[in-house]
């Protein structure tokens, strides 16, 4: 009887190792099945997916491959999340636009929390927003270059080795220095050195036609010339680029108040086109 117990025993043992082997071939063809059905498009969406990783700039854009200028979305820290920008991708490039002027055909007259959340078309002309501008320069330690176009297509441009923008509750206050290049240095020395002053754009915070932050005593600069924000010093100073687009009035435009840049057109010259952008130091 224990023998026979012992028998039917050692056959359930056989039985069981039979079902175990059976559910894993079937477990294995079905994982097989599914690899074929599903597998290449699991990798394909993988591949998708990782091509379309978040930059925090347009200079790591272009580190990663993308070549062709355009708007693209930043990603990587949640407060740029989404931001679109329009990456100057030519070569030496890899510039982030942060401000731009073209035709005319947005209005940069326009009030502090336009000026602090941004406006325009990011295929045209546009701000990106004091706050954008804010995080972005303290992700990193950037450079701004600045390219501008006059009526008869000549080019120059200014670039600053430091560029940095604090948060609004230091009403957006600006740090630059260090300028190379083309223009002539309207925005941190020649400018006030001409006039035997030692007024400095560096340190000013940002103001706008509703909210004056800026070293004139007596006025605010923002009403005074040309309605735009940024961030003026003490005489308001000789960089206006987001100034009245005023067209080409060569060199009879209504004094200071264009897109203007002093020390290459002067005060009654508003530019053609201007454009802010920055890239990592
Ligand atoms: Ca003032």
């Amino acid at each position: 009887m224990s023998g026979e117990q012992k028998r039917s025993k050692t056959g359930d043992t056989a039985e069981t190792s039979d079902t175990i082997t059976n559910n894993k071939t079937k477990w294995s063809r079905w994982c097989k099945k599914f690899w074929w059905t599903f597998g290449g498009l699991v990798v394909a969406v993988m591949v998708v997916s990782l091509s379309f990783v978040a930059e925090p700039d347009c200079a790591a854009y272009k580190a990663t491959g993308h070549m062709a200028s355009g708007v693209y979305t930043l990603g990587s820290t949640p407060a740029l999340a989404g931001v679109e920008v329009y990456c100057d991708m030519k070569p030496g490039g890899g510039w982030t636009v942060i401000q731009r002027r073209l035709d005319g055909s947005v209005f940069f007259n326009r009030t502090w929390e336009e000026y602090k959340h941004g406006f325009g078309n990011k295929n045209g002309e546009y701000w990106l927003g004091n706050e954008n501008i804010h995080r972005l320069t303290t992700q990193k330690d950037y450079i701004l270059r600045i390219d501008m176009m006059d009526w008869d297509g000549n080019k120059r441009y200014a670039e600053y080795n430091t560029f940095r923008v604090s948060g609004e509750s230091e009403q957006y206050r600006l740090t630059i220095s260090g300028y190379s290049g083309t223009a002539g240095d309207t925005i941190t020395d020649s400018y006030s050195i001409k006039r035997g002053g030692s007024w400095q754009t560096s340190g000013q915070m940002f103001s706008t036609v509703d909210r004056d932050n800026d070293g004139h005593i007596f006025r605010s600069c923002s009403q005074r010339y040309g309605q735009g924000g940024g961030w003026y010093r003490n005489g308001c100073g000789g960089a206006k680029l987001n100034g009245r687009y005023l067209g080409n009035c060569g060199n009879s435009c209504p004094h200071a108040q264009g897109v203007t840049w002093y020390d290459w057109r002067g005060h009654s010259y508003s530019l053609k086109s201007v454009s802010m952008k920055i890239r990592p130091r």
